[in-house]
Formats: structure tokens, C-alpha cells, sequence
């Protein structure tokens, strides 16, 4: 009896000392390679800020995708739209040793020193929503719009719906200053304008993709301009929703005495286009959430993925505003 019971007992023995050191190398091995706990490919993402309502549902997109997805862990860092503190939260992701590092750059300058360190730390670099201006070693993929082809799409419906030849005088409400968006979405309205000299840009400055900062702005054109604009290209509906207090509040009624042309095609956009407050918003898709996990297994995995994975985008106005608004989704 005891001989059958010894062989059991060593038999048994070995099974579980094999279990727990393959258990022991599991988590030693996935340590050094696949990161975190229980084999989970831990992200850390550090975020522009909450200064819009394209920012907050971008971001509810990507906890949600991250949330849904049992193979990642997502390290969120919200930036207050300061590029110290996005710079601080990838050295931090790099000294946690994390799988991957995403992050939506607030400028497109500036990250070069800390994405070498990433790169040096053997840590691959998604780049989600805007581009930036370094080595493009330095980063797998960017998953994002093509802010250029916004802003000629909103100047094509400028063109399109204040047909004129007399003179079109336009304000321009600018992004982030040197961000991708505001850079690409001016390149792209001006080159649609440069060949219709009527059409001219009188004022242009930055509001800082917020409500408040806008409305600032838009009150200092109309003390200036007043009734001599005729049009607003705001690269947000955040601005031209600040913009649209302002011009009511100075006695004008917007959609009507001034045209408002914005970027995003967020909820609160819809609501203007509805009551004919805002003329058009080209859309600008946030929900990028699902592409980001993809592209992270993808990257995980080693498998190549496109330098830039671009985002299909449509444009909404006051002729179609209303049919759409129940199928939008942020
Ligand atoms: C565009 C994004 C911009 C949005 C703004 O992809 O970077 O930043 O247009 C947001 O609303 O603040
Ligand atoms: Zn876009």
C-alpha cells in the first residue's frame, strides 16, 4: 500500500513543482516580455486634456475599447493640454517598464528627446489623433485624421453655400497653437481659398480648442470687425459654440447674418445645426478607440502596421443635421 501511495506522492509532487515553476517562469517571462500580470499587454496612454467635447469622447472611446479588451491594461494620464506634463507621463510609463506607450501629442514639437528614450527603453510609440514632427523610427503608426483634407472640405462648403463674387470677409478661430489640427486645418482651408481672392481671411487667432477662450476671441473680432464679417472658420465646434454666444450677444444672429463653419461634428454641433446657428461642422471622429487596441496587439505581435491608419470622415450642415443626429455616437 504505502509503496503505491509513494509513488502517487512523488508523482504528485512533481506535477505541481512543475506546475508552479511553469507557473514561476509564466509570470518571470512575462515580467520581461509580454509586461504585467497575468500576460496582459499594459499601455500607458497619456492624453491631450479635457478641453472639448471631441477630447472627452475620444477618451471615453479609448477606456471603453481598452475596458471591453481582456488582453490589455490601459495606464491613462490626462495632460491639462500642458506638453511638460504629457512629457512627464511617458518617462513614467517608460520607468514602469509598460508594453506599449500611445499618446495624442498636444504640439507637433518638442517629443524627440523623450520618444528616443522610449525607443532606447525598446518601448514601441503609437501615436493616436495628431501627428508630431520627429523621426518617423520613432513611432509605429498614427491613427488619425487628415486635418488638411478637413480644412479644404471646409472651405469647398464655404465655396459651395456663400457663392459670391463680392467680398467675403472671414474670422478664423485657430486650434492649439502648434498643433497638428490647427496647423493642417488652416493649410488646408487656405489652399482651397488662394484662388478665390474675394474670399479673404481678415482676422485669425487662437482660441485654444475651448468654449471660453472662442466666445474671448469672437467678442474681440466683433468689437473690431463687427458687421464687416460675413463668415467664421472656427478647426472646432467648441470655439464656434463660444463664437455663436458672442455674435448673439453683440446683437447678430448667427447662421444668418454670420456664416459658422466649424470641425468636429460633436453633439453639441448638431444641436447648433438644428437651430440654424451653426451652418456646417466637417467630421472629425474621435472614436478611434477600437483602431488603438488593434494596432497595439498588432505591434505587440510584431506584425507591420501602416505609418498612418486614417480615419473616414463625413460633413453634416443644416440640410442634413437633423436626419443624422440620432445615429451619432458622441
Ligand atoms: C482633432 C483633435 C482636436 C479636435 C478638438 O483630431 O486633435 O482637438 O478637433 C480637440 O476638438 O480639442
Ligand atoms: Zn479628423
Amino acid at each position: 500500500m504505502n509503496k503505491v501511495f509513494a509513488t502517487f506522492l512523488s508523482a504528485a509532487m512533481s506535477i505541481s513543482l512543475l506546475a508552479g515553476c511553469a507557473a514561476g517562469n509564466k509570470s518571470a517571462s512575462s515580467d520581461a516580455s509580454s509586461g504585467g500580470k497575468d500576460g496582459k499587454i499594459i499601455v500607458g496612454f497619456s492624453q491631450v486634456g479635457a478641453e472639448s467635447e471631441w477630447r472627452t469622447a475620444n477618451t471615453k472611446s479609448i477606456k471603453d475599447s481598452a475596458e471591453a479588451d481582456s488582453q490589455i491594461e490601459l495606464k491613462f494620464s490626462d495632460a491639462q493640454q500642458k506638453q511638460e506634463n504629457q512629457i512627464k507621463a511617458i518617462r513614467s510609463f517608460i520607468a514602469q517598464k509598460v508594453d506599449v506607450i500611445a499618446f495624442s501629442p498636444v504640439v507637433q514639437t518638442g517629443f524627440d528627446t523623450v520618444l528616443q528614450e522610449a525607443k532606447a527603453a525598446n518601448i514601441p510609440v503609437i501615436l493616436t489623433d495628431r501627428a508630431v514632427d520627429a523621426d518617423p523610427s520613432l513611432y509605429k503608426t498614427m491613427i488619425g485624421s487628415d486635418f488638411v483634407e478637413e480644412g479644404r472640405k471646409a472651405a469647398k462648403w464655404m465655396l459651395d453655400n456663400v457663392k459670391t463674387d463680392k467680398p467675403v470677409n472671414i474670422v478664423e478661430l485657430q486650434g492649439t497653437v502648434g498643433s497638428a489640427p490647427a496647423i493642417d486645418r488652416k493649410a488646408g482651408f487656405e489652399e482651397v481659398i488662394k484662388d478665390h481672392a474675394n474670399y479673404k481671411i481678415i482676422k485669425s487667432q487662437t482660441g485654444d480648442f475651448t468654449r471660453a477662450k472662442g466666445k474671448e476671441v469672437m467678442e474681440a473680432f466683433l468689437k473690431s470687425d463687427g458687421k464687416n464679417i460675413n463668415v467664421v472658420y472656427a478647426h472646432n465646434d467648441d470655439m464656434a459654440i463660444g463664437a455663436i454666444q458672442a455674435i448673439e450677444e453683440y446683437g447678430l444672429k448667427p447662421g444668418k447674418d454670420i456664416t459658422i463653419i466649424s470641425i468636429d461634428g460633436v453633439k453639441g454641433a448638431f444641436e447648433a445645426m438644428m437651430d440654424g446657428k451653426l451652418n456646417a461642422s466637417i467630421e472629425c471622429n474621435p472614436l478611434l478607440g477600437e483602431q488603438l487596441m488593434q494596432a497595439i496587439k498588432d505591434v505587440k505581435a510584431g506584425k507591420e502596421v501602416p505609418k498612418w491608419i486614417k480615419t473616414e470622415e463625413g460633413i453634416f450642415d443644416t440640410t442634413n443635421a437633423a436626419k443624422e443626429f440620432p445615429n451619432r455616437k458622441y
